[in-house]
């Protein structure tokens, strides 16, 4: 008999619920956390000015109406140490750290035929009948060299891994690397408090305004219909709610409709502007009219026009990479303090002890903070060493995941990962993408068990076509036009494939609620 009936390992957002729910369905399960508290990423991505992207009332648990009703959400986006106080909270509440252990890290799984060996970082195993991967799909630092770091005489951080305390940056001369979400909230966060900022930028940023405020009223408002809005956010594009269905751009191209129209977007703020019509990520007419409003309003928030335009994204359409939702980022470089180094002119050359060499020129700082992001949904799968008697995981993935819907991968019985890649996870409210695996897994479980079947695997010919199917939609769009981490641009190395599902949220939904309603077809259960 196995030691456990299920290993979770992760104790973020799907870990934690994954527990909850197997609990509640009689399984013995055990969750292996590396950090010493709840949180995933909110527990690692603690440095200043960082906050969700997606909205407070759509980027929480939808699983208990007591627990939405007895939660206050404070901003319309929250804050890190909200949502981490929020995960906090709802493993006190369901009493879920008795089965949890911290500071433990996984780093190896071996599958005998019948049951998962689970090895952690202490030298212990233990085995189960499944193992879910609840690992997050930004999870796995990207941690890019630069010559000289050791030299560095001052402080360097890390956006992904930052202190819990003793960080004081008041008045001293910073540099920050690298102008994704994390770049731009840190340096929106300290510029007003340190004496210089020097920011590195490799890809100038689409980022529209968070408009951020207060919610006490929309909480109320909305409190008598949480579950249908809930609802009605799993059946929508990305999990959360972007107003009326728009329409499509080539049907509507009179100038003053369509400028009034991301106008109202661009007014109303978030991740909702690219939904402005319908066909902005499929259409380069109708991306190319959304790009152009956003370097229009860059043109409107940078005095100078010079720096202006270096800060203006021209080279990949407007959603291929990962927009960034702003509170006051572009308005930063009026200041006499903030200056930026376009490294595509001026390659950085080396870190010095007195600071970073770019091009001809030394720029000092006495920190150095790394904002440069992740090894997005199979870095942290990766990192682990998956072994099925025959090869690894990562072996098996070497040319790019192969899931069958980002669910499982052929080879591997018994292994499930929540949110993996070709499901629609970093494209989507990931709360919202969490709960529908986690809730689909748990089912699939419970129906093993109902059966007497012990095995679960995908038919190899089903994992391809969905493969297949996965690239084929995202070759449809622009996505892939961008050196994205959603393409695995960002590390050297990587595979370029398209990783996310970018059919949509209540497209795959209604897909992988009808694989599990036909039997768990494309699945051999035995
Ligand atoms: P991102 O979005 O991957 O941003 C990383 C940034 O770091 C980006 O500007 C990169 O430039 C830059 N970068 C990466 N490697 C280097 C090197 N070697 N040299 C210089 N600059 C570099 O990660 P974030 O943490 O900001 O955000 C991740 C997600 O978290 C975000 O999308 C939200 O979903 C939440 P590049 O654009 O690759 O040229």
């Amino acid at each position: 008999m196995p030691d456990h009936d299920v290993i979770v390992i992760g104790a973020g957002f799907s870990g934690l619920y994954q527990l909850k729910c197997l609990r509640d369905q009689g399984f013995d399960t055990w969750v292996v956390e590396a950090g010493d508290e709840v949180g995933g990423t909110w527990y690692w991505n603690r440095y200043p000015g960082a906050r969700c992207d997606i909205e407070s009332l759509e980027y929480s648990y939808s699983f208990d109406p007591a627990l939405e009703q007895e939660w206050d959400w404070s901003e319309r986006y929250a804050a890190q140490p909200e949502i981490l106080a929020y995960l906090r909270h709802v493993a006190d509440r369901y009493d879920l750290r008795r089965d949890i252990s911290f500071r433990t890290r996984v780093e190896q799984l071996d599958w005998d035929g019948t049951q998962w060996t689970v090895t952690t970082d202490d030298g212990a195993s233990r085995t189960a009948r499944y193992v879910i991967a609840a690992t997050g799909c930004l999870s796995m630092p990207s941690r890019p060299e630069f010559d000289g770091m050791a030299e560095f005489a001052g402080e360097v951080y890390w956006t992904s891994s930052w202190p819990h305390e003793g960080v004081d940056l008041a008045g001293k001369r910073v540099a920050v690397i690298g102008t994704g979400s994390s770049g731009l909230q840190t340096i929106t966060a300290i510029a007003p408090i340190v004496s210089r900022l020097t920011v590195f930028q490799r890809t100038p940023t689409y980022a529209v305004p968070a408009h951020n405020k207060p919610i006490a009223d929309r909480l109320a408002a909305l409190r008598p219909r949480y579950p249908d809005f809930r609802e009605e956010s799993r059946l929508t594009r990305a999990g959360f709610h972007c107003g009326e269905e728009s329409t499509a751009f080539y049907a509507d191209t009179e100038p003053s409709r369509v400028r009034a129209e991301f106008e109202r977007r661009w007014l109303d703020g978030g991740l909702c502007y690219t939904q402005a019509f319908r066909d902005i990520l499929t259409d380069v007419d109708a991306n190319e009219a959304a790009a152009e409003h956003v370097r229009e309003q860059i043109r409107l928030k940078v005095a100078d026009p010079e720096l202006a335009e270096r800060l203006t994204p021209r080279t990949y359409p407007i959603g291929a990479k990962r927009m960034c939702v702003d509170t006051g980022y572009f308005e930063v470089y009026n200041e006499d303090h903030v200056s930026l180094v376009d490294i595509e002119t001026d390659p950085i050359r080396r870190i010095t002890p007195r600071g970073i060499l770019a091009g001809e020129t030394e720029h000092e700082a006495e920190v150095i903070i790394l904002a440069t992001g992740f090894d997005a949904m199979t870095g942290a799968l990766n990192a682990i060493a998956i072994r099925n008697g025959r090869r690894t995981l990562r072996e098996k993935w070497e040319a790019g995941p192969q899931t069958y819907l980002g669910l499982m991968s052929a080879g591997f019985p018994n292994l499930f990962f929540i949110t993996g890649p070709q499901s629609p996870s970093v494209l989507s409210n990931m709360v919202t993408s969490i709960e529908y695996h986690v809730d689909w897994v748990t089912r699939a479980l419970a129906h093993l068990r109902s059966k007497g079947l012990r095995r679960m695997e995908p038919d190899p010919a089903a994992e391809e076509n969905w493969v297949n199917a996965t690239n084929d939609i995202a070759d449809l769009t622009v996505m892939p036009r961008a050196a994205s981490w959603y393409m695995g641009a960002n590390i050297p190395g990587k595979r370029r494939v398209f990783l996310p599902f970018v059919g949509g949220v209540g497209t795959y939904k209604q897909i992988a609620d009808g694989v599990a309603v036909a039997g768990y077809h494309g699945f051999e259960l035995s």
